[in-house]
């Protein structure tokens, strides 16, 4: 059940930053932020052309526990650091929401800018119009506004009306400037400009998976108030009335219902969000052995979900099969995309398992799966090149990029590598699958419940699982991210919500991170949560943070000739970029990806110092009142492992012998794998 809930963090960081407001009570699921009604608008880009966010991005929608827009920092502000000059409080920077009708409302919650840009000096006023005319609601300088939240009534309130609110911020003086200004929105908390109900209800359903198709009995739970009427609706089909409903869903997926309530003087609505499964799902059962070519293999489809009239197979080699369970011969070796389809007389779903077929030379090969973000930077171009051109396993590629509709161009840059490893030698056969992933980050579930996260099913998740499940208990798939971990992150998740255990399938390895937090870099702060998700799923993970991975740099002032002759050795020193006068080269960090496979596999003491760690909260407790001085401790913060962990944070590598390395595979000495008859267990 997701409704609106106040976590205990943001509960005592409100009663420590307001001493004065009264003890905050949980918000009534009924409690509805009227701001996700209204027209929103805002003059910032009036003051700067660095303007971050949008009016929308700060307001939090009670009801679906969710910002209304996702944004970056889900603030509308200017610019770090950025001056706007001396800005009079008659021509003041505001945000402003206006409503068609006038509305009712008894609580208000607003966020300040952020502890870290305190703005003790910046005048605010909180205005609201009634009748076309402006009035004063709140005023002063810095308080709530330096860090802190505006708070206004509450259960109980009297209510007052008005057609608009508007929050401006001005200088205190005719000589004081205004710095990084912003209004700032809290998960869970703000802003809200809203009404609390006197009556309330909660929505249970029938415990179990949703399935489309199938009818599930809804009852509203009073939780306040003598309630009289209900309304259901199920966004398609009829409202229904009465205490309890009951629905069949005709689309999966996440979907809302919305229940409106009375006690005949007031009506308000609360709402749930039930995930529909599909009424079949295909299930490829993981394989537990490597698959030789001219050798028979196994295939089970028998553990799909849901009354299933037809298994159809195509192995990905041009033939194809029907049964749940069926065998099948693979006469070359590759990697081949098994296809699972199962169908009902309605119903269409498939499964995927990505297969590398082996000969006798290759079988103790170490496989990766690649995650990069290659339209971002050479670094992720120089790894997947190193990856082709290596002798291990690359079963596919995925993409990944947030925002911007960027994921596309993405995708163009790992084919464009591959193109150009084609045209250099890379022989046939090595090429790799390529799949497109998420555009977007995970969203925190209320309650901050790793587990409770919504997955983003894209191919590349898909495929990432499908590689697990082609992977032999023996020789286990490294899932290689070098960039924002969202596909990894999916990938977990929809492996536990099908019951698919990877211990010993799956193995990560993370290019990310700060040497203090998942955050303070850029991969970790492109998706926080994805990567805690991924550290908390309890699959072996190594983590090679920023400062580690910098020490890969190649200055093409000296190095250029390292760089083989053909198109695509060409191509990775030509996007290596300009070093200024004076300056430094970037670092690659992501090659150290690769590389710390390869010796991990074969035993290459690459990776040097490496320590087991746990992740700190994503929330970290507010400062000590005793000593508001001390450090505050970061969200997801690196902690000593107290007991066994699966999670190795790389401390040292021997990057001189990594870059070695990345320059011969490139020019066609990779380490070696094939046809090595290992001493010692290869990829244990
Ligand atoms: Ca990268």
């Amino acid at each position: 059940m997701r409704l609106a809930r106040i976590g205990l963090a943001a509960w005592v960081a409100c009663c420590l930053a307001a001493p004065a407001a009264p003890a905050e009570e949980a918000l009534p699921k009924s409690a509805h932020n009227l701001l996700v009604d209204a027209d929103l608008s805002g003059n910032l880009s009036a003051f700067s052309k660095n303007v971050r966010g949008k009016p929308i991005h700060v307001v939090y929608d009670l009801h679906r526990c969710r910002f209304t827009e996702w944004g970056p920092w889900n603030e509308y502000g200017v610019g770090l650091q950025e001056t706007i000059g001396v800005v009079p409080e008659d021509r003041p920077a505001f945000w402003m929401a206006e409503w068609p009708e006038p509305v009712k409302i008894n609580y208000i919650r607003l966020s300040g800018a952020y502890t870290n840009q305190p703005q003790p000096q910046t005048g605010w006023k909180i205005e609201v119009r009634r009748g076309g005319k402006w009035l004063a609601f709140a005023r002063g300088k810095g308080g709530w506004y330096n860090g802190r939240q505006y708070r206004w009534g509450g259960l109980g309130t009297k209510p007052i009306e008005f057609d608009a609110f508007r929050v401006s911020l001005f200088s205190k003086d005719k000589r004081t400037p205004l710095k990084s200004i912003h209004f700032r929105g809290e998960d869970s908390v703000s802003w809200v400009v809203g009404y609390l109900p006197k009556i309330d209800a909660e929505i249970c359903w029938t415990p179990g998976p949703v399935r489309e198709g199938r009818p599930v009995t809804f009852t509203a739970l009073t939780r306040a108030g003598k309630l009289t009427s209900w309304e259901w609706d199920f966004g398609a089909g009829p409202l229904v009335r009465g205490r309890k409903a009951t629905h069949a869903f005709t689309i999966p997926g996440l979907q809302e219902v919305k229940c409106t309530i009375s006690d005949g003087a007031e009506t308000a609505f609360v709402m749930a969000h039930v995930k529909v499964h599909f009424p079949i799902e295909a299930r490829i059962a993981p394989l537990t052995a490597p698959v030789i070519a001219g050798r028979p293999v196994d295939f089970a489809g028998d553990k799909s979900l849901g009354k299933v009239d037809r298994y159809a197979w195509d192995f990905g080699d041009g033939r194809a099969a029907a049964g749940a369970k069926v065998r099948h011969t693979f006469a070359k070796p590759g990697t081949y995309k098994v296809k699972l389809t199962v169908r009902d007389a309605m119903h269409i779903h498939d499964c995927l398992a990505l297969v590398r077929v082996h000969t006798p030379q290759t079988v103790h090969v170490p496989a990766i799966h690649l995650d990069t973000d290659p339209s971002n930077g050479q670094d992720d171009q120089h790894c997947l090149g190193y990856a082709l051109f290596s002798e291990l396993d690359v079963l596919g590629v995925n993409s990944i990029h947030h925002g911007g509709g960027q994921e596309s161009v993405n995708r163009q840059a790992i084919e464009e590598v591959l193109r150009l490893a084609k045209h250099s030698g890379l022989p046939l056969g090595r090429t790799p699958l390529v799949f497109s992933g998420s555009d977007r980050r995970l969203y925190a579930p209320p309650g901050k419940a790793w587990a409770d996260t919504e997955p983003e099913v894209t191919p590349a998740s898909q495929a990432l699982l499908g590689s697990a499940r082609g992977a032999s208990p023996g020789n286990p798939v490294w899932w290689v991210s070098v960039g924002a971990t969202t596909n990894l992150a999916s990938a977990l998740l929809q492996a536990r919500a099908q019951g698919l255990d990877l211990k010993g399938r799956v193995r990560i390895l993370w290019v990310g991170g700060s040497k203090t937090a998942i955050t303070g870099q850029y991969n970790g702060d492109n998706d926080p949560w994805a990567a805690y998700v991924m550290t908390q799923s309890g699959i072996e993970t190594w983590v090679l943070p920023d400062d580690v991975a910098a020490g890969l740099v190649v200055d093409k002032r000296t190095e250029a000739k390292r760089y083989p002759a053909h198109r695509l050795g060409r191509h990775l020193l030509s996007i290596q970029p300009d070093i200024p006068k004076g300056g430094e080269p970037k670092p690659l960090y992501d090659p150290c990806a690769v590389a710390a496979v390869i010796s991990r596999c074969r035993g290459l003491r690459w990776v040097k110092k490496a320590e087991p760690v746990g992740v700190g909260p994503a929330d970290p407790p507010p400062p000590d009142p005793k000593d508001p001085k001390a450090p505050k401790p970061q969200p997801f913060a690196w902690i000593p492992a107290k007991g066994p962990s699966t999670i190795r944070l790389v401390r040292e590598i021997d990057v001189a012998a990594m870059k070695r390395d990345l320059f011969r595979t490139l020019n066609g000495k990779p380490v070696r794998f094939v046809g090595i008859a290992p001493k010692k267990p290869i990829n244990k």
